[in-house]
C-alpha cells in the first residue's frame, strides 16, 4: 500500500525543475513535481503552455534556457498544456502575404491556403511531427496504444474525424502504455486525503512566493492569507494517513478553498462549473502513470455519470461538505 503519491517515475528523476526554480521550494522531489504542476496550471507565465501557443519560457532570461532540457524530462511539465483539444482559436487575416500566419487550428491541424488563397485547417501529416526526443514525450491513448508523441495523436485521431472511432479517441495519460495496477477500494479512499493536502500546500506556496510571479489574484490571496496564518496549519510534509485525516477533522475548513480553487483552475474551456474530459485532461494526464487510482478517483467523482464533474460533484469526492460548496469560491 502506498503512502504518498509516488512521483519516482525515471524521467520524474529530473534533479532541477522549473517549478525548483521559480519556487525554490526545498520539500523533497515528489512534491517539487507536484508544484510545478500546479505552478503550470495557475501561473499567468505558463497561460501560454496550457492554450495552442508555444510556451513563453522559451523566450525567457538565460537561467530558465538552461534548465530547460531538464525540465524537459519532466513529464509533469513536458505535456502541460498538449490537452486542449477543443480550443480552436481563428483570427482575422491581417498578413495579405501568408493568410495562413494569423489562422491557428487545434491540435491535430496544420494551415493550408486553398486556390482562392484562404486558409483552412487541414489534418496534420503525422510524418510531419517532430520525432520524439525521448520516452517521455511518448503519450498513452485511451486504447492502449503508444504513440511517440501528442503530435502524432493528434494527428492521427484527426484523420478519423468524423468516425464513431475518432470520438471515442482520446489520450489517456503521459507516457508509454503500460500496466496499471488496479485500485483497492482502500487506497482510493487515500486518495483525496493525500490530494487535499497537497493542494492546500501548494496554494500555501504559491502565497508564499507569489510577489513577482502573480500566480494569485488578490481575491484568491486573501483566502489563502487566513490559511496561510492559521497557526493550527499542518506544515508541508510527509504525514501519515491518519493524521491526515485527523487534521482534515479538526481543520476542515482550511481544505474548503483550495478544493474550490483547483475546479476553478480547470474549468477553463468554457467557465461553465463543469470539468469535461479535456479540461481535467492537465490533472490527469500526468497523475494517472504516478497514481493508479487517478482514473477510479475521477469516475467516480461524475457520480451522476454525465461525463462532466460538476463543482457539487468535485467538492463531494474531496470530503466537502454540501453546504459548503459555493460557486463565488472558484475565483
Ligand atoms: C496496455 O499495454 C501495456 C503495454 O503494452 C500492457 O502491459 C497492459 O497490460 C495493457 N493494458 C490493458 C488494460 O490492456
Ligand atoms: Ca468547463
Ligand atoms: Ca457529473
Amino acid at each position: 500500500m502506498k503512502k504518498t503519491f509516488s512521483i519516482v517515475q525515471g524521467p520524474a528523476t529530473a534533479d532541477i525543475s522549473l517549478a525548483f526554480l521559480l519556487v525554490g521550494v526545498t520539500y523533497d522531489r515528489k512534491m517539487r513535481v507536484w508544484i510545478l504542476f500546479v505552478l503550470c496550471l495557475a501561473g499567468n507565465a505558463f497561460a501560454a503552455s496550457i492554450t495552442e501557443e508555444p510556451p513563453i519560457v522559451e523566450e525567457e532570461e538565460p537561467i530558465l534556457e538552461e534548465a530547460l532540457p531538464e525540465v524537459g524530462s519532466n513529464p509533469v511539465q513536458v505535456e502541460i498544456g498538449e490537452f486542449d483539444e477543443a480550443i480552436e482559436v481563428v483570427e482575422d487575416n491581417l498578413n495579405e502575404e501568408n493568410p495562413c500566419l494569423n489562422h491557428h487550428c487545434k491540435k491535430g491541424k496544420v494551415c493550408e491556403v486553398d486556390e482562392e488563397n484562404t486558409p483552412m485547417c487541414v489534418c496534420q501529416d503525422p510524418t510531419s511531427c517532430p520525432a520524439a526526443i525521448g520516452e517521455y514525450e511518448h503519450v498513452c491513448a485511451n486504447d492502449n496504444t503508444t504513440y511517440d508523441s501528442s503530435c502524432h495523436f493528434f494527428a492521427h485521431k484527426c484523420s478519423l474525424e468524423g468516425t464513431k472511432k475518432g470520438h471515442k479517441l482520446h489520450l489517456d495519460y503521459i507516457g508509454s502504455c503500460k500496466f496499471i495496477e488496479p485500485c483497492l477500494d482502500v487506497e482510493l479512499s487515500e486518495f483525496p486525503l493525500r490530494m487535499r493536502d497537497w493542494l492546500k500546500n501548494v496554494l500555501v506556496t504559491l502565497y508564499e512566493r507569489d510577489e513577482e510571479n502573480n500566480m494569485l489574484t488578490e481575491k484568491q490571496k486573501l483566502r489563502v492569507k487566513k490559511i496561510y496564518e492559521n497557526e493550527k496549519r499542518l506544515q508541508a510534509g510527509e504525514h501519515s494517513l491518519d493524521l491526515l485525516a485527523h487534521d482534515f477533522e479538526k481543520n476542515y475548513n482550511m481544505y474548503i478553498f483550495p478544493v474550490h480553487w483547483q475546479f476553478g483552475q480547470l474549468d477553463q474551456h468554457p467557465i461553465d462549473g463543469f470539468l469535461s474530459h479535456t479540461e481535467l485532461a492537465p490533472l490527469r494526464a500526468p497523475l494517472i502513470p504516478m497514481e493508479h487510482c487517478t482514473t477510479r478517483f475521477f469516475d467516480q467523482c461524475d457520480s451522476d455519470n454525465d461525463k462532466y464533474i460538476a463543482l457539487e460533484e468535485w467538492a463531494g469526492c474531496f470530503g466537502i461538505k454540501d453546504q459548503d460548496v459555493d460557486k463565488d469560491m472558484v475565483i
